[in-house]
């Protein structure tokens, strides 16, 4: 297999999807078995949706958690681990998903552009975020300090990335300039920005850029690399040393 040459001196920044969760167990969001094919989005993952109903998004956030719970990474995980093990501070994985997959295989360079599943925050205080792996599936919790209703620390659509990670992403890529740089995306749709306009910011920055999908997404073409696959089995031979 035709692989990015990755060398000591080179910067590789990966953007991760649902899809490199799959073979863990885990729904992606769309395409065959998607959570949105029989979920309603706008209800289930939006402020608008939990301000109609919360315990409708809890009892939906429950059963991911549990569902998430159940799982363990995949090797596909396992070969990004291994690649933040080989290049240290020249790595750095933004991933969309919120299961946590990536710290439990290893990885610890990682920005959870989308949240975490396992934490919640206050609706109404300023309380910060902590880890909550309870399952509330009859109603929605209340928090301890204010009485407010405590929501998944998700980002919902419609709602703001944390600008502290595009500052790191930003703060990596000036680092990588003078060196080789890779780019690389696994298992993701390529349709919900900020995270689908990465690929357009590390090619300004130069990088090489690769991805590793199921099925050939509308974004392709935006990268000069495509390898049709599962990425529990493209990822370990692309990233092999
Ligand atoms: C495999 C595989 C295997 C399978 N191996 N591959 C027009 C209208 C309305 C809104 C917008 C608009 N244009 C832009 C927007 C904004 C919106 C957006 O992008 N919408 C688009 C859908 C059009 N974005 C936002 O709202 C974001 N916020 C924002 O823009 O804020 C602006 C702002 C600024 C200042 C103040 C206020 C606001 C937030 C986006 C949040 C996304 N949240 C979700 C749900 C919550 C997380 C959760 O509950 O888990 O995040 S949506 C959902 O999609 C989830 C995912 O992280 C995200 C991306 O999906 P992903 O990971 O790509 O998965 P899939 O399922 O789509 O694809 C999986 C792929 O894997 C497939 O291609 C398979 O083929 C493949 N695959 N098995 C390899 N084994
Ligand atoms: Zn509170």
């Amino acid at each position: 297999m035709k692989q990015p040459a990755i060398g000591a001196d080179t910067f590789v920044l990966v953007l991760t999807g649902a899809g490199v969760s799959a073979e863990s167990g885990i729904p992606t969001f769309r395409g065959s078995g998607g959570l949105w094919n029989d979920h309603r989005f706008e209800e289930l993952a939006s402020p608008e949706g939990f301000a109609r109903d919360p315990a409708l998004v809890w009892r939906f956030y429950s059963w991911r958690r549990s569902v998430a719970a159940g799982c363990a990474p995949n090797p596909g995980h396992a070969a990004l681990a291994a690649l933040e093990q080989r290049l240290g501070d020249h790595f750095l994985l933004a991933t969309q998903n919120v299961d946590g997959l990536h710290r439990a295989a290893g990885n610890t360079r990682v920005l959870e552009l989308h949240g975490n599943l396992f934490t919640s925050r206050c609706s109404r205080c300023d309380r910060p975020p902590f880890e909550d792996r309870a399952l509330h599936e009859a109603r929605a919790p209340a928090c301890d300090r204010c009485g407010g209703l405590l929501r998944p620390h998700i980002v919902w659509f419609g709602e703001a990335l944390d600008p502290s990670h595009f500052e790191a992403i930003e703060a990596f890529l000036e680092r990588a300039r003078a060196h080789p740089l890779v780019f690389l995306a696994a298992g993701t749709s390529g349709v919900v920005y900020p995270a689908a306009g990465l690929v357009d910011v590390a090619r300004r920055f130069g990088a090489e850029t690769w991805l590793v999908n199921a099925d050939p997404p509308d974004n392709a073409h935006r990268f000069q690399h495509f390898v049709q696959g599962r990425s529990g089995e493209v990822l370990p031979a692309l990233l092999a040393p």
